[in-house]
């Protein structure tokens, strides 16, 4: 029934009017609430155990048996229509909540993306990593070792007399009188050799120490030391290992030479040099104009630290290098300044 439509049927006006005065009471009502909860206290309030019209529909036995029926019938369909009005502004009132609740939560789907920066590896962990896969390739193993080390086999074990100036204590970070921080990774290979029979060849790639601090030493860098021991290795194992190492790295046409040195844990030791990068042999600031620049160190291993670590010196040879990455990178990537590498500057490490 339309709410404009009178009933059809005949009634005692006071009981229509008071009908109608509630269909249009309720009517007034529903167009003002504005949202879900003012329509639950209408539905309450008209349809509720205690409603309105639930009220009239038990008053029902006070009205005349003559006019019951029609008036049964009209609050009825009065109720028909507070509850289907009731619904459907309840519809209407879910509809703009829910476009309410999409505007506010609207993306702009065309926006460009939150930028995450990524980091990058750090130019020193790259070119270990470059040496690592190096000398993996020609078969050699990987070992590490601690980096709080004891005296022994820092220094004794490789044959570094009590009075050797690496060991003062302007050179090397103590602990106290037996352990300290080591200041290469030969321990590493001390430990090995303890452990492991020959043949062998490993590397000991990690952090160093050694208390120094000026425009060129960093109280921490990182080395790659290298061993081989067997029955039968030579000088020229060495010498074809460190080459084709060092064209690997740098670049497979560079010039390598090797020049005696000296170092207690070696016998014969040397020094290996490759062509200055920088001048291209012609001499210049980096290489000191020697047209050399200095990249390893070597040699065969002095038959007295096999011996401190049980090996027989008279059944066994081996060869022993060490390397500074920090040099080697700085090298291969022109890096005049060793700094660099530990003051974070983003401009700087985001170019590799
Ligand atoms: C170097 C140069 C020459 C070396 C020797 C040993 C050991 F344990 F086998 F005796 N480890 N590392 C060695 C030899 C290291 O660094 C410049």
């Amino acid at each position: 029934m339309h709410p404009d439509c009178p009933p059809t049927f005949k009634l005692t006006g006071k009981i229509m009017l008071d009908i109608q005065e509630i269909k249009n009471r309720f009517i007034h009502e529903l167009a003002a609430a504005g949202s879900l909860y003012d329509l639950q206290q209408i539905r309450i309030k008209y349809l509720g155990k205690k409603g309105i019209l639930t009220a009239k529909l038990k008053s029902l036995s006070t009205v005349s048996e003559s006019e019951r029926p029609a008036f049964g019938r009209l609050v009825n369909e009065v109720k028909v229509f507070i509850e289907n009005e009731t619904d459907a502004r309840e519809r209407f009132l879910k509809r703009i909540e829910l476009d309410k609740k999409l505007a506010s939560e609207a993306l702009d789907i065309t926006l460009p993306g939150k930028y995450t920066a990524a980091g990058s590896v750090h130019p020193i962990n790259r070119v270990l990593k470059e040496i690592i896969d190096i000398f993996v390739s020609m078969g050699f193993d990987i070992e590490v070792g601690p980096e709080v080390e004891q005296d022994y086999y820092n220094f004794e074990a490789l044959n570094i007399p009590k009075d050797h100036p690496a060991r003062d204590m302007q050179d090397t970070f103590y602990i106290n009188d037996d352990v300290l921080l080591r200041t290469h990774t030969s321990p590493v290979q001390v430990r090995v050799m303890e452990k492991k029979k020959p043949p062998l060849s490993f590397i000991a790639p990690g952090k160093v120490y050694r208390c120094d601090a000026d425009v060129s030493h960093t109280p921490m860098f990182h080395q790659v030391e290298g061993l081989m021991v067997d029955t039968d290795i030579s000088f020229s194992d060495l010498k074809g290992i460190l080459e084709v190492f060092v064209r690997r790295i740098f670049d497979k046409d560079v010039p390598v030479r090797f020049r005696p040195s000296y170092f207690p844990f070696t016998e014969p030791s040397a020094e290996v040099d490759i062509g200055c990068i920088l001048c291209g042999g012609t001499g210049c600031r980096v290489c000191k104009g020697s047209g050399w620049i200095e990249v390893l160190g070597a040699g065969m291993v002095n038959p007295r630290v096999f011996e401190m670590a049980g090996y027989d010196p008279d059944a066994y040879t081996g060869f022993a290098f060490g390397m500074g990455v920090e040099r080697i990178t700085m090298l291969k990537y022109s890096i005049d300044d060793l700094r660099m590498f530990f003051e974070n500057d983003i401009r700087f490490l985001r170019q590799f």
